[in-house]
């Protein structure tokens, strides 16, 4: 290498760590989600349909308990690319573990394995929170589905106050007495780290000065070059080293045994968890839907009919964890301290706003209208193989009772606006 190459190098060298250092200096903000919108929108309409979700309360200290609860629907119209529900799990969207689990319920079973979800079901989860590492985080309801990945829910912030070092996570030993799981078997794991690690290197060493690797490799490809480096010495070490890993394997095995005589393995079964099903007094059928993409709305057409006794009235469409609301849903439904930016307060519109009358049937225009389509990016569902949209219409009677209806449909994008005809 000559003198302008280096310098060449340096020059780059150079500029690449001030790039690195100006990145530093004016980025440190950090990120303010987990890439929840680039979830496909079949993913995020019609598998969990997400709602009721609470994070509570908004501010923990660290050591204290929050819940994160909810209900999550799961889509009759569940996509054909995704992997049914046979094996799920609920768990806790977050940028690193800002909490420790405590527990998490489903329909009032402990879920701590995964179990199936019939696809239909709704289930309500409530999962306990301890703080851990402070900050200001957003936090989803997740629901992982094996062989589809996880599917989030809604994202709402939670800040964590107080500081780390105080974080302690008591648990009560079986045999008696407390374990600190935030410090427990953490000297043993580095011991053990160390002891490896330094044995995997001697073992490289050894065969690194015996001779360097390149110069191994070509007398290896010599013919008769294996004979050549058959020395005896790396025999015996080999059979030593052997020795020694089965001599410390045992050791460990019986002096752990001997510190822990009670143990129970990890549990592996799996919960057998009722669902329940969305009850409603309305029929819903999508006659028509198109999404207007100049417009950002979702418009749909529907078929109602309300088989019950009290007038209804549609006050929310509910997807992917986005809510649209009118005025019938702010004044039923309106949840103070749910995410205003998943939240469409006036985003939902109907032509005709009179009740459906018990015993009615009749087309009611709906239109989910409001720029977080395409904020959230729910609009690249113009782009999907499967132009279906899914979500939940909520309506209440007069009473004050809600009535949920899982929907679905086919699509149609307008990519222009429409002209008079
Ligand atoms: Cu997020």
């Amino acid at each position: 290498m000559n003198v302008k190459n280096i310098f060449k190098l340096c020059v780059i060298g150079s500029l690449g760590m001030a790039t690195l250092g100006l990145t530093l200096a004016f980025n440190v903000s950090t990120a303010a989600a987990h890439g929840e919108r680039s979830q496909e929108p079949f993913l995020r309409m019609r598998t969990a349909q997400w709602y009721d979700t609470r994070w509570n309360p908004q501010k923990t200290n660290i050591n204290e308990e929050a819940m994160l609860s909810g209900k999550i629907h799961i889509s009759e119209d569940w996509p054909r690319a995704v992997v049914k529900p046979n094996r799920t799990f609920i768990n806790v969207g977050s940028p690193s573990s800002v909490f420790t689990r405590l527990s998490s319920k489903v329909n009032g079973v402990p879920m701590m394995t995964s179990g199936p979800m019939e696809i239909g079901g709704d289930y309500e989860y409530v999962i306990k929170l301890r703080g851990r590492l402070p900050g200001h985080h957003h936090i989803h309801p997740m629901l992982a589905v094996n062989g589809a990945g996880p599917i989030a829910g809604p994202g709402g912030w939670m800040d964590i106050t107080g500081n780390y070092k105080d974080f302690t996570n008591p648990i009560k030993l079986l045999v008696g007495g407390t374990a600190d799981t935030e410090t427990a078997g953490l000297a043993a794991g580095l011991f053990w780290h160390v002891v490896w690690g330094s044995l995997g290197f001697f073992w490289i060493g050894w065969f690194m000065v015996r001779p360097m690797f390149l110069i191994r490799a070509r007398v290896l490809a010599q013919e008769g070059g294996d004979e050549l480096l058959n020395d005896p010495v790396d025999r015996y070490f080999a059979f030593a080293m052997l020795g020694v890993v089965f001599a410390l394997i045992a050791i460990g095995f019986f002096y752990t045994d001997s510190q822990y005589p009670y143990t129970i393995p990890l549990q592996a079964g799996e919960p057998k968890i009722k669902s329940t099903h969305l009850k409603s007094d309305l029929t819903v059928k999508v006659l028509a839907a198109d999404y207007d993409v100049p417009g950002r709305a979702l418009r749909m057409t529907l078929q109602v009919t309300n088989s019950g006794e009290q007038p209804l009235r549609i006050g929310e469409f509910t997807t992917a964890g986005i809510r649209f609301l009118n005025k019938v849903g702010v004044a039923n439904n309106n949840d103070p301290s749910y995410p205003a930016e998943i939240m469409a307060q006036d985003g939902l519109h109907i032509e005709d706003e009179s009740p459906i009358m018990p015993g009615e049937t009749k087309e009611v225009k709906l239109d989910s209208r409001d720029s977080l389509w395409e904020i959230q990016r729910l609009m690249d569902l113009v782009h999907d193989p499967d132009q279906r949209f899914g979500g939940l219409v909520m309506s209440w009677d007069e009473t004050g009772n809600r009535h949920i209806n899982s929907i679905a449909g086919n699509i149609i994008p307008v990519f222009t606006r429409a002209t008079a005809g």
